[in-house]
C-alpha cells in the first residue's frame, strides 16, 4: 500500500489506511496523513471495469464537469492524478488504484433513517441527470456494455442455468421459476429505448443511497459518488434503482422475508425530490417510472442469481449463500412493487402535476 500511496501527491505523510464503506464492486480504503488530510483510496474491479483507461477518462471528464457547475467544492468528487499526471497507477501485478479526495464533514447513509434523507438523495440523482444533459454523451466509454440490458440480463442467467457451473440449480427452481414469470413485464423498458420511444439519457446507473454523500450537519446531499457507472441510460434506471434499494422496508440482505415490502410512502417522498430536479422528462419517462422500479429490482435479483449458480465471481459476498439471499430479497421486492403498480403510477401523476 504503501508503495501505491506514494504514486500521488498527497498533502502530508500518511498515518492510517483502513478498509471502508460497504460497496459490492471495489475495494476501498480510507487514507489519513499526518496533516490530518484525508483521501479515499481505491483498487478498481478490473474484472468489472475491464477497460480502466476507459472507465477514468469517463470520471475525469464527468468530475471535472461537475466541478465546474459547482457552487460548493464537496459537491463534486475530485480526484487526484497521480505525480506522473495520470488518473490512475498500475501496480506491478496490474492492480489499478485511484484517490479522491475525501468529501469531509460528509456521511454516506446505508439505510434511510429519515424521509427528509431520501427526499435528499432523490434530488441529487434527479439535478445529476438534469445537469448530465448538457455533458457531449458522445465522450462517454460504454464501462460496462448492456449493464441495464435486461433481456440480456436474462440470457445470461439461461446461460447461467444450462452451464449449472456450481451445482446449484436444483436449489433455486423457485426463484428460477418467479424470474421468467416477470420477464416479459420487466423486457419492456428495454424495447422502448430501442424503438426510440423513450429517449436515452446520460444517467448514474447505480443510484443506491449509498452512493450520495450528505452534509454532516444539515443533512443536505452534498454529492454524487461511484461514477464507475455513468453511461448513456434510461431516466427509468436512474429513479428504479433508487427506489429499490431504499423504498425498501428490509435490506438488501435480509433473510427474513416477511421484513421485505415497499414503502410507498419513502416512494412518493423520493418521486417528489426526483422530479424537483429533474424537469424534462416525457410523459413516458414519467408514466414508466414505477416500471422502472419494477423492471430495476428485478433485474437486481437476476443478476444476484447469476452470480450465484456462476459460483459468486461478481459481487462481494460476506456468506456462501449471500447472493441467493439478495436474490430473494429482490423478488420478494418485485412481487410487492408489482402489486403496487396502479398507485404508484398515481403517485407519479400527482408529483409531475406539483
Ligand atoms: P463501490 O463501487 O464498491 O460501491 P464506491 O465508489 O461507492 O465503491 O465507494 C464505496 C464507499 O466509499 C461509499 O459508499 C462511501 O461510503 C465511500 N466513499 C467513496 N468515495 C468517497 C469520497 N470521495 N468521500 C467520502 N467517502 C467516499
Ligand atoms: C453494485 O458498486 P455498488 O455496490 O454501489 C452494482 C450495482 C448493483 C448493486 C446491488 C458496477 O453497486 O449495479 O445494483 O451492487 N454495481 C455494479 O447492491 O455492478
Ligand atoms: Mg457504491
Amino acid at each position: 500500500m504503501q508503495d501505491v500511496l506514494r504514486q500521488f501527491p498527497l498533502e502530508g505523510g500518511v498515518i492510517s489506511c483502513e478498509p471502508y464503506g460497504s460497496g459490492h464492486i471495489n475495494d476501498t480504503y480510507r487514507v489519513e496523513t499526518d496533516k490530518g488530510v484525508l483521501y479515499i483510496l481505491q483498487r478498481i474491479n478490473t474484472h468489472v471495469f475491464p477497460n480502466v483507461d476507459g472507465l477514468m477518462h469517463n470520471i475525469s471528464s464527468v468530475t471535472a464537469f461537475l466541478s465546474e457547475r459547482a457552487t460548493d467544492p464537496r459537491e463534486a468528487m475530485h480526484l487526484v492524478r497521480t505525480v506522473s499526471d495520470a488518473p490512475y497507477y498500475k501496480d506491478a501485478q496490474g492492480g489499478c488504484w485511484r484517490v479522491y479526495d475525501f468529501v469531509t464533514g460528509s456521511v454516506c447513509l446505508q439505510k434511510i433513517e429519515r424521509a427528509q434523507d431520501f427526499y435528499e438523495s432523490a434530488y441529487a440523482f434527479g439535478n445529476f441527470q438534469q445537469m448530465m444533459a448538457q455533458f457531449p454523451a458522445e465522450t462517454l466509454f460504454e464501462t460496462i456494455p448492456n449493464f441495464h440490458n435486461t433481456p440480456d440480463r436474462y440470457q445470461k442467467l439461461q446461460r447461467a442455468i444450462e452451464s449449472d457451473r456450481m451445482g446449484r440449480v436444483k436449489e433455486v427452481s423457485e426463484e428460477i421459476a418467479f424470474a421468467r414469470s416477470l420477464a416479459q413485464e420487466v423486457g419492456r423498458l428495454h424495447a422502448l429505448r430501442e424503438s426510440g420511444a423513450l429517449p436515452t439519457r446520460v444517467t448514474h446507473n447505480d443510484t443506491k443511497i449509498n452512493n450520495v454523500l450528505m452534509d454532516e450537519v444539515s443533512g443536505k446531499a452534498l454529492c454524487v459518488i461511484d461514477l464507475d457507472t455513468v453511461m448513456p441510460g434510461l431516466a427509468a434506471y436512474d429513479f428504479g434503482d433508487s427506489i429499490r434499494f431504499g423504498a425498501a422496508t428490509a435490506a438488501e440482505d435480509e433473510e427474513d422475508l416477511s421484513r421485505m415490502r415497499l414503502n410507498v410512502d419513502l416512494f412518493e417522498t423520493y418521486t417528489r425530490g426526483f422530479l424537483a430536479a429533474c424537469k424534462n422528462l416525457t410523459p413516458l419517462e414519467l408514466e414508466t417510472l414505477p416500471l422502472g422500479a419494477l423492471t430495476m429490482t428485478q433485474e437486481c435479483g437476476v443478476r444476484f442469481l447469476t452470480d450465484y449458480l456462476e459460483g459468486d465471481t461478481y459481487f462481494k459476498i460476506h456468506r456462501p449463500d449471500h447472493n441467493l439471499i439478495r436474490c430473494r430479497t429482490q423478488f420478494t421486492l418485485a412481487a410487492d412493487i408489482k402489486r403496487h403498480l396502479p398507485k404508484l403510477g398515481e403517485i407519479v401523476s400527482a408529483c409531475a402535476r406539483g
